[in-house]
């Protein structure tokens, strides 16, 4: 099976974890989009279900596809967020953010009563810290947040080559309109110390670290879909 083939056999396997009437949280990626395009074929044969999206991509792709489109300002408590990621270890935790959209990810999954990721085997991993951590920051003052980003780093003893993410040669704008600065570290031991100091910053708006937000990790493999719960 294909990295692809195993996104969308964990994409289907969510529609499971969705129930008629359900106020769902859509990811964004392509795994998320492998279950945007499932949960819509599901409503096209008469499942009702109401969407909130977690960025402009998922929100055109989902309305495309005829999905009824509401927003977290008119429904701000859904029922269950299918989201993908960029990694995730044995505690369920997770780094995402690597598409841009992790500030309204986050919003959106913890506004869920649930938060099931969907994932291919390359996702899952012994300690987090492989994929660049990105940290969304306000676009004023990036150096001086990028300077209490290195000190909050070296209070854990660790170091993290940081990069502002770029796009066509300008610096990445998220959704929100802030900047991403991609925090490469390697090895990350202890997630929850890291986002309490990240959070504390100044300038750091939020960042990829999803500590205790998901609650099941469903992951394609060759051998079908395997369940982390
Ligand atoms: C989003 O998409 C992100 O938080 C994560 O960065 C990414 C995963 O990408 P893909 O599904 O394309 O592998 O969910």
């Amino acid at each position: 099976m294909t990295a692809d083939q195993q996104k969308k056999a964990a994409a289907i396997a969510a529609l499971e974890y969705v129930k008629a009437g359900n106020k769902v949280g859509l990811g964004t990626g392509s795994t998320a989009n492998h279950f945007i395009e499932a949960l819509a074929e599901k409503a096209r044969g008469g499942f009702d279900v109401e969407c909130v999206a977690t960025s402009r991509a998922s929100f055109q792709l989902a309305q495309s596809l005829g999905l009824k489109m509401t927003t977290l300002e008119k429904q701000p408590h859904l029922d269950v967020t299918v989201d993908g990621a960029d990694e995730f270890d044995a505690n369920w935790q997770l780094i995402k953010g690597g598409g841009g959209a992790l500030l309204v990810e986050k919003i959106v999954a913890t506004s869920s009563r649930y938060m099931v990721v969907i994932a291919d085997q390359s996702k899952k991993v012994n300690a987090l810290g492989r994929f660049p951590l990105p940290v969304e920051v306000v676009p004023f003052g990036v150096n001086a947040t990028s300077w209490k980003i290195d000190r909050a780093l070296r209070i854990l003893d660790l170091k993290g080559k940081q990069v502002l993410r770029l796009k066509d040669g300008k610096p990445f704008v998220t959704d929100s309109g802030n900047a991403i600065i991609d925090v490469t570290i390697g090895h990350i031991p202890d997630p929850r110390r890291l986002d309490n100091l990240l959070k504390s910053i100044p300038g750091v708006v939020d960042h990829g670290l999803f500590i205790d937000i998901c609650g099941i990790v469903l992951m394609g493999t060759d051998d079908g879909v395997q369940t982390f719960r």
